[in-house]
């Protein structure tokens, strides 16, 4: 047979990995033709809302539902006594503890869920809420987790025994009522020695606030069972649909084949639709009582004050250093609040995340860590707003206090990150306090970022401009904010990653069809991260198919293959394994076929982009779209019809990101306001399978960061009232603050992973927020600043300078 075209046109039109391939889900994006939740429209479908609590904590005395059941439309209206003898009014987290799913004798925080009042639709919902009359009585309010853990007043009082004594909690034991565990790693006694012993010590304690993903679709969900067949249909805006199939299965008691979950289009997930809410419950509840349909969707309030937040973490942290600023040791203690109930979303044996990184991208040959969880009357939640499970804490507090010791050792804090870099021949490299870091190549990053933005030269610059304010030349100070960050993402080796007992595998199934196309379901599920467009690239390099010709399906539990869904940046790594994985065992099935028809032996002929070539004779080769024809039409001896496979796949270890970052930015110490000059991410996610998507969430992770860093946060006050529950309060950048990004990439595979690529997704938010913060506590270093709190709002930034007596 006669081939035109060359090799390389074969290669192109696969459109496989490492091609900038055009998003195919935003055809429909952008003509409006996306179905998220709340295009869901059944025959029927009635509405259910929330009665909140005002109170950040009350006890509650009465709750009187006559009036609003007399309000047209209002069909019911359920209470915590209504849930009860179901034994749903109260669920699991994720977290191992429990949660009111409507407030039961009391309330923990102010938004939180007390009744839920079903109604014909929407409006008359909120005619009903008004109506309920709950009768409060308000109860002193503990915001401040230190206050917590010396205060008298209890808020879990399903926690303390009748005797008054404190029994364990999900992570051990407790020691203290608003206590809810300590977690340690590394070694205690042989760190505090290296650091009482050093030439140099360093001591910071920094608050990484509250804040919350506000993803632009509040969470949500449509709850429909079928009485007739006993099938319950649950749409939603689910980050892990399975995980969630198999919760409502456990807690509803329906068996797991009658339960279909459906994640359609999701508008932006970012952690916060991990975990399970009150909403989903009460409206799976509301429809097996009322056998109809039954929809429950977050105003952007509710989602503010009442979902997943994430962050508030006090931490506190020693490190010590030689006189030439090798690290010897790394002491961290962290103070965690995680508001009224503990939902946040970790692997099990995780309380506080692989908060353990916090070595960073360094060689600290002694580490120790200590964590303790605290209750305190604000939203539950948190690990979410792409975090790799308390990376960016992680990261903000190490490449916080390299520059606390660059500082106090009066040193380049660009040099001290390079003397203290694991090498890249240490690698693979255990860490302190116990990561086994699988690839990494930091000198080589750091060098190109530091002659990309000319480093010596804008240190030069900034010691003019320092120079020039002192003399009263300019109001404007110029900070460099640095940051190298080592990621840890692609939950996980199922054995020491589990949610809920869940072991964190993921997978993938691909049918070939006759003609030569495919479709391939997995056990995540895209929330804008663009899985129908890359995961078809592996596949395309995989099986020689274009990946035009290659359909993704995700989110559907009826049809996709078990899988824990997307978060921690965990789809590449684990179902993008699985999919190279089951590609190649398409490929192992058409080798034997090939064979068959070129009439050799199986191990005769070689795999080349689209073919099977018959080794030595290039001219004799079957394409992958004949051998697809075949495997359906032929009856090959030894073989079955049909081309499928499947793959579960159990990762053997975590891939480790890592990235160099540096912020130019001009701030006027008198108005606060930080103008940001330049921003330059260099990232290593391994191998790379598109580098426009990549690219694309590298602006959108980085652009999360400025806000972090720069004034977003869910701020309260000492009633336990949500300052920030609206957009007026809580800061969204627009294009207008977002600077031009430039982009850059090394590529170090990881050697484990089955095409050597690592996540990228939480990466540019994880390196991004201190890069921000460092460029504006850097601009101040000059005149004695060491640390000041985020967010660094134009306020705080003018106090700081105010502080720092730069206002005259
Ligand atoms: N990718 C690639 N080459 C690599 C690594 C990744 O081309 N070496 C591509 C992937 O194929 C995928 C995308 O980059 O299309 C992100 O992949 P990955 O890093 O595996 O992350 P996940 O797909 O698991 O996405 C989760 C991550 C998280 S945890 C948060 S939070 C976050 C983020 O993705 N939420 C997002 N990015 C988001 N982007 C959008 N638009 N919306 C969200 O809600
Ligand atoms: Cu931590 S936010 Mo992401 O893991 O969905």
């Amino acid at each position: 047979m006669k081939d035109e075209v060359t090799r390389e046109e074969r290669v192109d039109n696969l459109k496989g990995m490492g091609c900038s391939r055009k998003r195919v889900e935003d055809a429909r994006f952008t003509q409006g033709k996306g179905n998220y939740v709340d295009d869901v429209k059944l025959d029927g479908m009635i509405f259910g809302d929330f009665v909140r609590s005002p109170y950040a904590h009350a006890r509650i005395k009465s709750i009187d539902t006559a009036a609003a059941l007399e309000v047209p439309g209002v069909l019911a209206v359920l209470t915590a006594a209504d849930l009860e003898p179901l034994g749903l009014h109260w669920m699991p987290t994720l977290a191992g503890d429990k949660q009111m799913v409507l407030a039961d004798g009391k309330v923990l925080f102010q938004g939180q869920e007390v009744a839920f009042v079903v109604a014909e639709d929407r409006y008359a919902a909120a005619d009903g809420i008004e109506a309920v009359e709950v009768e409060y009585e308000e109860l002193p309010v503990l915001v401040d987790p230190f206050e917590a853990l010396k205060s008298d007043v209890v808020l879990r009082e399903d926690l303390v025994a009748e005797d008054g004594s404190i029994p364990d909690g999900a992570h051990g034991p407790r020691k203290h009522a608003n206590h809810i565990f300590t977690w340690e790693a590394g070694d205690k006694d042989p760190t505090e020695e290296v650091i009482a012993n050093a030439d140099i010590v360093a001591e910071e304690e920094m608050y990484y606030h509250r804040t919350h993903p506000c993803p632009l679709e509040t969470c949500g969900c449509v709850a429909s069972m079928d009485k007739v067949n006993g099938k319950l249909t649950l749409w939603g805006t689910f980050q892990a649909p399975h995980a969630i199939r198999t919760i409502v299965s456990l807690i509803s008691g329906l068996e797991e084949h009658n339960i279909r979950v459906i994640s359609p289009d999701i508008g932006g997930g970012f952690g916060n639709k991990v975990g399970a809410y009150p909403g989903y419950v009460c409206s799976v509840v509301a429809s097996i009582v009322t056998g109809k349909p039954v929809k429950w969707i977050e105003d952007r309030m509710d989602n503010l004050m009442t979902t997943a937040f994430a962050r508030d973490y006090w931490m506190k942290g020693k490190i010590s250093a030689t006189k030439e600023g090798k690290i010897t040791g790394l002491h961290c203690h962290v103070t965690a609040d995680h508001g009224g109930f503990d939902a946040c979303a970790d692997p099990t044996k995780f309380p506080a995340g692989f908060m353990n990184i916090c070595t960073g991208s360094y060689d600290i040959p002694t580490a120790y860590l200590e964590v303790d969880g605290v209750y305190t009357n604000k939203a539950p939640g948190g690990v979410s707003y792409r975090c790799s499970f308390r990376v960016t804490e992680a990261v903000y507090f190490i490449e916080r206090m390299i520059e606390v010791l660059a500082i106090k050792l009066d040193m380049d804090a660009a040099e001290l990150r390079r003397i203290n870099f694991i090498k890249k021949e240490q690698f693979p490299y255990t860490a302190a306090l116990g990561w086994e870091y699988d690839s990494g190549d930091y000198h080589t990053a750091w060098d190109k970022a530091l002659k990309a933005v000319d480093y010596e030269g804008l240190r030069a610059e900034q010691a003019q401009r320092v120079e020039d304010f002192k003399a009263g030349k300019t109001r404007k100070l110029m900070g460099i904010g640095l940051s190298f960050f080592t990621e840890i993402v692609g939950a996980g080796p199922v054995k020491n990653c589990d949610i809920l007992g869940l072991g964190m595998f993921d997978s993938c199934e691909i049918r070939i069809h006759p003609t030569g196309s495919a479709i391939a379901r997995l056990g995540t599920i895209s929330q804008g991260q663009g899985h129908a467009t890359t995961f078809a690239q592996i596949l395309a390099s995989e099986i020689g198919l274009p990946a035009d010709s290659i359909t993704i399906e995700e989110g559907d539990t009826d049809t996709a293959p078990y899988g824990l869904g997307t978060y921690g940046s965990r789809s590449t790594p684990v179902a993008g394994a699985a999919t190279a994985m089951a590609g190649r065992k398409i490929r192992a099935k058409a080798q034997m076929i090939a064979a068959y028809l070129l009439e050799v032996h199986d191990n005769d002929v070689e795999f080349d982009v689209d073919r099977f070539v018959v080794k030595g004779a290039p001219e004799k080769f079957k394409t992958m779209k004949e051998i697809a024809f075949a495997a359906y039409n032929q009856a090959i001896p030894g073989i079955e019809p049909g081309l499928e496979a499947v793959s579960y796949y159990d990762p053997p270890n975590m891939t480790y990101p890592f990235g160099a970052y540096v912020c130019v930015m001009d701030i006027d110490v008198d108005t606060g306001v930080p103008e940001i000059r330049r921003f330059y991410a260099l990232d290593d996610c391994g191998t790379r399978i598109n580098p426009m998507i990549i690219e694309g969430q590298v602006h959108g992770g980085l652009t999360e960061a400025l806000a972090v860093a720069l004034g977003q946060e869910i701020a309260y006050d000492d009633m336990g009232n949500c300052k920030t529950g609206t957009l007026m309060d809580f800061f969204l950048p627009t294009a207008w603050e977002v600077p031009n990004y430039e982009t850059d990439y090394t590529v170090t595979p990881s050697p484990h992973h089955p095409i050597g690529a690592k996540g990228v997704g939480e990466s540019p938010h994880v390196g991004g927020v201190p890069c921000f913060s460092n460029a504006v506590q850097d601009a101040f270093r000059p005149f004695g600043n060491t640390h000041t709190n985020m967010p660094h709002d134009h306020w705080r930034i003018w106090k700081a300078a105010n502080e720092l007596g730069l206002h005259g």
